[in-house]
């Protein structure tokens, strides 16, 4: 079933400049992005994005860090996208990410780890929205 998720390239990735390498891997796993912009998060932007995580010991670090920089948001079409995308990623600790997935390849530790990408299908319809308007999205 083709799905829709939220993806960003973090600003951590960013500064290594490998969004080439990791929009190529996207799509080479057929994920197509319909939506992408670069953006520069400012903190209230990031604890909206992350307010689930609101009560985590990491919250406060991971705002800052997401917005400490330029990132590229992008929403990605195609068949059970959460999912591949998330399998694309790796796990959330670069550490423990298979071989191969975006993590292990970009990612330094546990909070700096390259890419974010929806869990589910209802945070993805709320991060989706979060960045993009219905409007600008493809139809
Ligand atoms: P996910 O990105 O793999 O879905 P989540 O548990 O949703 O992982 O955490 C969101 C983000 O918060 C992670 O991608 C990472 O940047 C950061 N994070 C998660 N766990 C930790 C931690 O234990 N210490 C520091 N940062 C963390
Ligand atoms: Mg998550």
């Amino acid at each position: 079933m083709s799905e829709r998720t939220l993806a960003i390239i973090k600003p951590d990735a960013v500064k290594k400049n490998v969004i080439g390498d990791i929009i190529h891997r996207y799509e080479q796993a057929g994920l197509k992005p319909i939506a992408i912009k670069m953006i520069h998060l400012s903190q209230s932007v990031a604890e909206g994005f992350y307010a689930v995580h609101k009560s985590r010991p990491f919250f406060e670090s991971l705002c800052t860090f997401m917005s400490s920089g330029s990132a590229v948001v992008l929403v990605l079409q195609g068949d059970n996208a959460i999912k591949k995308n998330r399998e694309l990623m790796g796990a959330t600790d670069p550490a423990k990410a298979d071989a191969g997935t975006i993590r292990k390849v970009h990612g330094t530790n546990i909070e700096f780890n390259a890419v974010h990408g929806s869990d589910s299908p209802e945070t993805a319809q709320f991060e989706v929205g979060y960045f993009f308007p219905g409007m600008e999205l493809s139809r």
